[in-house]
């Protein structure tokens, strides 16, 4: 199966874009007429649903960010009564009150076909078993992927997060042939496996579908020799709908954006103008199709960059790049920029010798940012002599300088000292911020 939804997946770009202005004028008019957020918004630049008429006159609309949602917490934004609403999930993020999205059937029904397109171009099919290890509950990687399995007819094991000694046992039970989790979970599966005494060959896993957090092409390496699969990347926001917003093709080359449904832009964050494709800045959607809270031009803090050349793959859809980070969470040290996907290239490029698990801790002594890695040694490194493990470390150090320009205490701790997640990954801890920024 190369396509689930072949004639959409493969419509011609003019064909994409008649469709995308259609809805683009319809969505308009949907939401100056149902959510008074908006109507004031737009009547706030003298600006009518009348005067959009194609999708490029998107640039003309205002746009909507996080604290707009909150601001309207929990149900301002829904454009349905409620009795339309089927489902509600939320996201929490780091501080603030929590982010309420609602869907409706056909919302959900859209949704659903989203990640069973995804599932497709990650080589799966109606034989597949697919043990799905996001969490179940308000975050949306869960239901999501559960619903969209459902709908290409793989089967799904409904596994969430927690308990991972009988997850494996499951996986290797029931022979699940992919397995959907954050690129975080996959590491620390990958250690469980060893520990209880599985052996790679022990499982049928021949694909991992990764997102939810930002991880690299080292990590994909790593992911995919230590767990024997082949790794897809998605991407997805609950705010948007959840997984499915964005997915690789076996090109590996950029992950396509479901444009029928969302239509993407990149933005200067400064300057709040478009940029040009395959310059760097803030993704920014409009749902297209969403009925229970449409959103215009909404600002995901996600950067990365885009593409409208035609993929090998055959697909219509616009290719975003790798994810470097959101930029909220990227941190200024002494004044320069850094990602924590950066430090990660770098420290995996000593994968030999220490395991893909680290976290930062940023500090200011002073009037100085301070910035110290604790990265763990892989097992067999661990007993090495003292003069093996300073040059590792100062090899990091070093690297740390010339590829990102940081000057980083390194710190080698012990084989499986640093915490494991079930979800997210929280790399960073800021002390210089009262609550710290985990991210
Ligand atoms: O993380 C939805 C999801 C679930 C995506 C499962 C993929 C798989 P939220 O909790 O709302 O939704 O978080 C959304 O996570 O704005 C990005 O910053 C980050 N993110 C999601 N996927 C990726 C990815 C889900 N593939 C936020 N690479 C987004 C990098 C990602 N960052």
């Amino acid at each position: 199966m190369k396509y689930f939804n072949e004639k959409i997946e493969t419509m011609s770009r003019e064909q994409l874009s008649e469709l995308q202005s259609e809805r683009l004028r319809n969505v308009v008019k949907n939401v100056y007429e149902n959510v008074p957020y908006y109507k004031a918004k737009m009547d706030a630049i003298g600006l009518k649903p009348e005067d959009i008429h194609s999708i490029e006159d998107i640039s003309k609309l205002p746009f909507t960010e996080k604290h707009d949602l909150r601001a309207n917490y929990p149900f301002g934004l829904f454009a349905v009564p409620k009795k339309d609403i089927v489902r509600l999930h939320a996201s929490s993020g780091t501080t603030g009150k929590l982010t309420v999205v609602g869907y409706t059937k056909r919302d959900l029904e859209d949704w659903s076909e989203c990640v069973a397109r995804a599932l497709v171009m990650a080589g799966l099919s109606d034989e597949d078993i697919i043990h799905n290890a996001y969490g179940y509950g308000l975050f949306t990687g869960g239901l999501g992927i559960h619903y969209g399995t459902e709908k290409l007819g793989a089967a799904i094991v409904p596994c969430s997060t927690g308990n991972t000694q009988r997850q494996l046992m499951l996986m290797k039970d029931f022979g699940a042939t992919a397995i959907c989790c954050t690129p975080s979970y996959a590491t620390y599966l990958i250690e469980e496996i060893e520990k209880y005494g599985y052996k790679k060959e022990d499982f049928s896993l021949k694909t991992a579908i990764l997102g939810a957090e930002p991880w690299t092409e080292e990590m994909r390496k790593r992911i995919e020799k230590d767990l024997g699969v082949d790794t897809y990347n998605i991407y997805g926001l609950s705010e948007i709908s959840g997984p499915g917003v964005a997915m690789e093709c076996s090109e590996k080359n950029g992950s396509h954006v479901f444009e029928d449904f969302f239509y993407p832009e990149i933005i200067d964050p400064v300057t709040l103008e478009p940029v040009p494709d395959g310059v760097k800045g803030e993704l920014v959607f409009t749902t297209l199709n969403k009925q229970g809270i449409p959103l215009i031009r909404y600002r995901t803090r996600d950067i990365t960059s885009i593409t409208h050349e035609k993929c090998k793959c055959g697909r219509v859809f616009a290719r975003i790049s790798r994810l470097e980070g959101r930029s909220d969470d990227m941190l200024i040290i002494r004044g320069v920029n850094v990602f924590p996907s950066q430090i990660e290239t770098v420290l995996l490029k000593l994968g030999d010798y220490i395991a893909p698990q680290y976290q930062v801790i940023v500090d200011r002594v002073g009037s100085l940012d301070t910035i110290e890695i604790q990265v763990e040694l892989k097992d067999e490194m661990f007993s090495d002599e003292i003069k093996k493990i300073e040059t590792i470390q100062k090899q990091l150090a070093q690297d740390m300088q010339s590829s990102i320009g940081i000057n980083a205490k390194i710190t080698l701790v012990s084989p499986s000292s640093l915490p494991r997640t079930e979800g997210k990954a929280k790399r960073v801890i800021d002390k210089r911020n009262k609550e710290g920024i985990l991210c």
